[in-house]
């Protein structure tokens, strides 16, 4: 198989990868009373387009990087899961326009998803690992952690914060792009947070800035900025292809190396801002 170029990616996920969050009016969800809480419209056309955005991954590499500002001058920014921005403004920035949230963490007590300030900045995003059919009653059946118990929870605790649940269809095709472009064969785990933001901001920007989602100079074992855990894993990867996606991003960049290597910093092109 040949190994496709960078533009050529780009357009691959571009045509392949539908950007779809969950409405009222789909199966099974429309026959539910709680379905109303869903966004009418999908989040690609009730946001953006932004000129610039910036991905703030979580990576332990962010700390010390003094990148706060340069991220906070985007005009929008999504960062993931718990990542906080209060005492780490100097190295993440304080903006947050979109967080995208995986189930676990909607899920899990020790996150107090429900009462924590931390969530109720911006625009929420979640997501949970769907069948590899990615049909929506077999999802619905057997989600990975309660998403739509914790969901209808929170909006009825914050009803004016935006919202959106992504269709669990995102999560495979960005998977089959994955693994259609790498020699080996990946774990069957849709990509992480991160991909998926990225992504995400991808069809709602005209240049996306990544950070640390490939290691700079920093790289270190520390998994997030925030904690004081370390574990290889975090930037590599166990459930999630991480490897592969980060290879995959690599070939994508239309920065410079040096960009990587100092700031941790990837440049992609938005959507709309490419040729196929
Ligand atoms: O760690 P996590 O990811 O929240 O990180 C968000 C995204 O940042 C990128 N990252 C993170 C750390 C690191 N050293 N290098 C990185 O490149 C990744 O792109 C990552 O997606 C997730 O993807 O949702 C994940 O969530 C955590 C965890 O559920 C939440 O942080 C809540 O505690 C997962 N960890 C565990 O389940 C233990 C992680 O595997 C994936």
């Amino acid at each position: 198989r040949p190994k496709l170029s960078g533009p050529e990616l780009l357009c691959q996920i571009k045509e392949m990868v539908q950007i779809t969050t969950l409405t009222p009016d789909m199966e099974p969800f429309s026959g539910l009373p709680w379905a109303s809480q869903l966004p009418l419209h999908q989040i690609t056309s009730d946001i953006g387009p932004f000129k610039t955005c910036a991905v703030v991954s979580s990576a332990g590499s962010l700390k010390n990087s003094g990148l706060g500002k340069e991220i906070d001058t985007h005009d929008a920014v999504i960062r993931f899961n718990a990542a906080p921005t209060t005492g780490f403004e100097k190295d993440v920035g304080s903006k947050t326009t979109v967080r995208l949230i995986n189930s676990q963490v909607m899920a899990s007590e020790d996150h107090h998803f429900l009462s924590s300030s931390l969530y109720s900045a911006g625009i929420l995003v979640s997501w949970d690992p769907g069948p590899y059919s990615s049909d929506l009653r077999e999802w619905f059946n057997k989600t990975d952690y309660p998403i739509f118990k914790q969901y209808q929870r929170y909006r009825r605790l914050h009803p004016q914060q935006p919202f959106y649940i992504i269709h669990p269809r995102m999560e495979w095709q960005l998977w089959q792009r994955i693994q259609d472009n790498m020699d080996e064969t990946i774990q069957k785990n849709p990509p992480s947070s991160g991909l998926l933001g990225t992504v995400l901001m991808m069809s709602l920007c005209e240049v996306v800035h990544v950070y640390e989602f490939l290691p700079s100079r920093r790289k270190t074992e520390l998994c997030h900025y925030y904690q004081r855990f370390s574990d290889a894993a975090c930037t590599l990867g166990a459930y999630h292809p991480l490897l592969y996606e980060k290879n995959l991003v690599k070939r994508m960049n239309q920065g410079s190396d040096r960009d990587i290597y100092t700031y941790g910093r990837v440049t992609l092109p938005g959507f709309n801002k490419i040729n196929c």
